[in-house]
């Protein structure tokens, strides 16, 4: 009822701060495209699962050290193994709903002082998302949102320096969502934006490349 069966599914992409609410609505969004007869799965980078994924844990939990390119490459990797499998779900019909992307590895890589197009240059080729969602928060309401976990880059003065990078990073196609609304607010804008684009990628919008 949701299609023709070669239609393909949208490549949806949340960003935004860490305590954004990025995790919470990749939730909600889930479950509501699966309870309009949707075929969605919410995906998430980095996938801690892999090989590559837990040396990226590893790191983040301080358990590692990796020199800054390094562990830019391994974000990346991370993506790159995905990549296959992301392109037989959407060919396939499915919708994913991803939390995090390219855009999280250039930001939070050029927070730390690399340079924007040697981070943006392993991205080239990935899948462009048809859809990214920008979760807007000021760093410091994020803070007090508490629950930073105590992870590498769950900083106040390191999340400014992100928050400027994603403005440097971000296109007029992006959906700015003010993630200072009540949850349910939020929830209800992103709803209408997701359902609109899977919708037109099922009429067949074409499927592009990274770095766009
Ligand atoms: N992060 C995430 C990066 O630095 N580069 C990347 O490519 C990605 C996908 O990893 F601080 C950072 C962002 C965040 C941390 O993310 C872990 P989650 O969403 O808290 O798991």
């Amino acid at each position: 009822s949701t299609g023709q069966s070669d239609a393909r599914g949208a490549l949806i992409v949340l960003e935004g701060l860490d305590r954004s609410g990025k995790t919470s609505q990749s939730a909600r969004l889930l479950s509501h495209l699966n309870s309009l007869g949707y075929a969605v799965e919410s995906w998430r980078f980095p996938d801690r699962d892999t090989a590559v994924g837990k040396m990226i844990s590893s790191y983040l939990t301080n358990q590692s050290q990796l020199d800054d390119h390094t562990i830019h490459l391994l974000f990346s990797a991370n993506r790159w193994e995905k990549r296959s499998l992301m392109e037989a779900k959407l060919k396939s019909g499915t919708s994913l709903i991803v939390d995090r992307y390219s855009y999280s590895g250039v930001a939070f890589s050029s927070a730390k002082g690399l340079d924007i197009e040697w981070c943006k240059a392993p991205e080239v080729g990935l899948l462009a998302p048809d859809l990214v969602m920008y979760l807007n928060i000021p760093p410091e309401k994020a803070a007090e949102r508490g629950g930073y976990g105590g992870e590498r880059y769950e900083q106040l003065e390191f999340q400014k320096s992100v928050a400027k990078y994603y403005e440097m990073l971000s296109d007029p196609s992006w959906k700015i969502i003010d993630a200072c609304l009540p949850l349910e607010d939020v929830e209800k804008q992103m709803k209408e934006i997701v359902l609109d684009c899977v919708v037109s990628c099922q009429k067949g919008k074409p499927l592009t490349h990274l770095w766009l």
